[in-house]
C-alpha cells in the first residue's frame, strides 16, 4: 500500500469510529482542513513532473473524494440518529389526560347555559344576547306591560338614577324578553332564538336572589301554534333531564305578553328514595313541578315590533336557569350559587374539559 492508501484507510476508519458530530469534524479538519494531511498531499502535486502528476493526481484526488464522501455519509447518519433520539424523547401520548388538573371549574349556571345552547342548537335555535340595562320600552311597554299594569309592581324593578335615551329611567332588565324584542325589531321571521342571561329583581330569600338567570325562547313564523310549543318544550325537557319518560302538563295561566298562556309542569317520581324528574307523577310520592311559563306571543307584542300578527304568529317561554340547575344537579339553597365558596364550587362545579354534547348526554 502506498502512503496515500494508508492515509485514506486510516481516515476512513476514523470517520466510521466518530461517535458524534464534533469527533467527525475533528477528523475532517485533520484530513481535509487547510493544513490537513490529504490537503498537504494535494499541494505536492504542483511541484511534480507532469508524468508523476498524472499517476499521483488521481490517487490523491481519489483519497480526498473517498474521505469527503465518507464524512458526508457519516454526518447524515449521525444527524438522523440525533433527530430520531430527539423525536423519541419528545413523544407525547395525546390520549392521556392533562397532567395537571385545571385549577378552576365551570359554575353550574354556566354549565346549564352550555347545555341549553347545545340542546336548542340541535332544534335550529340561535343564542341571542342583549344589554342588562334596558329602557322601559324594551323591558315593559313592548311586552304589553303598560305604566299602570300590576305586573310592573310584581317585577320589583331596579331603576337607574339617570334617565335613558328615551327620557325615562333605565331599568335592570327583569327578564330576558327585551332581547327577544330587539331580535323581532331587527330581524325578519322566521325567528328561532333562545336568550339566556342575568336578570334582576329586588327580591331576596332562600329561593330568590336580586340577580338570577333566566332563559327565554322565541319562535316567530307563519302558522305557528300551541302544538309546536308543546313539542318543543317536551323535546327540550327530555334532552335536558336525559330521560324519555317525562310527562308535561300545561295549565292555563296569564302573562301580559302571551295569549293564551300556559304554565308547564313536569312529572316527578321517587326512585330509590330520591325524588327525580320523570317516571309516573300519579304513582306513590309522585307529583308535578312547575318549571316553565309559556304561551302564544300576544298580537300586541308582535305589532309593537313592527310585524303583522295576521301574517306572523309565534310562541315564547321562559324559565329560571338557577332553578333548572338545582333540579338537575341537586342543590337546595339558591344563595350558595352566588357566594363564591370554593368548596361549593369544587363540589358542584364541572370540569373545563367536560363540554356538553348531545351525543354524550348533555350533563354526562
Ligand atoms: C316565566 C315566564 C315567559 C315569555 C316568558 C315572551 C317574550 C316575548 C314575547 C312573549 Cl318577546 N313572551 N316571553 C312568555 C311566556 C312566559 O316566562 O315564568 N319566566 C320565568
Amino acid at each position: 500500500m502506498t502512503d496515500i492508501d494508508e492515509m485514506k484507510a486510516r481516515y476512513l476508519t476514523q470517520v466510521d469510529a466518530a461517535q458524534d458530530l464534533d469527533a467527525l469534524e475533528a477528523v475532517r479538519v485533520a484530513a481535509l482542513g487547510k493544513k490537513g494531511a490529504i490537503s498537504e498531499q494535494l499541494k505536492t502535486l504542483g511541484k511534480m513532473s507532469p508524468e508523476e502528476r498524472q499517476t499521483q493526481g488521481p490517487i490523491i484526488q481519489g483519497a480526498r473524494g473517498a474521505v469527503a464522501d465518507a464524512i458526508q455519509a457519516r454526518k447524515d447518519a449521525l444527524e438522523r440518529a440525533a433527530l430520531d433520539a430527539q423525536l423519541a424523547g419528545e413523544r407525547i401520548d395525546m390520549s392521556l389526560p392533562a397532567p395537571v388538573a385545571p385549577a378552576g371549574s365551570v359554575h353550574p349556571v354556566a354549565q346549564v347555559m352550555d347545555e341549553l345552547a347545545e340542546i336548542f342548537a340541535d332544534l335550529g335555535f340561535a343564542v341571542a344576547t342583549g344589554p342588562e340595562i334596558e329602557t322601559d320600552w324594551y323591558n315593559f311597554t313592548a311586552l304589553n306591560i303598560p305604566e299602570t299594569h300590576p305586573a310592573r309592581a310584581e317585577h320589583d324593578t331596579f331603576y337607574t338614577a339617570e334617565n335613558g335615551p328615551d327620557g325615562t329611567p333605565m331599568v335592570l332588565r327583569t327578564h330576558t324578553s327585551p332581547v327577544q324584542i330587539r331580535t323581532m325589531t331587527s330581524q325578519k321571521p322566521p325567528i328561532r332564538i333562545i336568550a339566556p342571561g342575568r336578570t334582576y329583581r329586588s327580591d331576596s330569600d332562600a329561593t330568590h336572589t336580586p340577580m338570577f338567570h333566566q332563559v327565554e325562547g322565541l319562535v316567530i313564523d307563519r302558522g305557528i301554534h300551541m302544538g309546536h310549543l308543546k313539542w318543543t318544550l317536551e323535546t327540550f325537557v327530555k334532552a335536558f333531564f336525559e330521560r324519555d319518560d317525562i310527562v308535561l302538563r300545561l295549565r292555563p295561566s296569564y302573562f301580559p305578553f302571551t295569549e293564551p298562556s300556559a304554565e308547564v309542569d313536569v312529572g316527578f317520581s321517587v326512585e330509590n328514595g330520591k325524588r327525580v324528574i320523570g317516571g309516573d307523577p300519579e304513582g306513590p310520592n309522585g307529583g308535578w313541578l312547575e318549571i316553565l311559563g309559556s304561551g302564544m306571543v300576544h298580537p300586541k307584542v308582535t305589532s309593537a315590533c313592527g310585524l303583522d300578527p295576521e301574517e306572523y304568529q309565534g310562541f315564547a317561554f321562559g324559565c329560571g336557569i338557577d332553578r333548572l340547575a338545582m333540579l338537575k344537579y341537586g342543590m337546595d339553597d339558591l344563595r350558595a350559587f352566588f357566594d363564591g365558596d370554593l368548596r361549593w364550587l369544587k363540589h358542584y362545579g364541572f370540569s373545563t374539559l367536560d363540554i356538553p354534547t348531545l351525543s354524550t348526554g348533555v350533563g354526562a
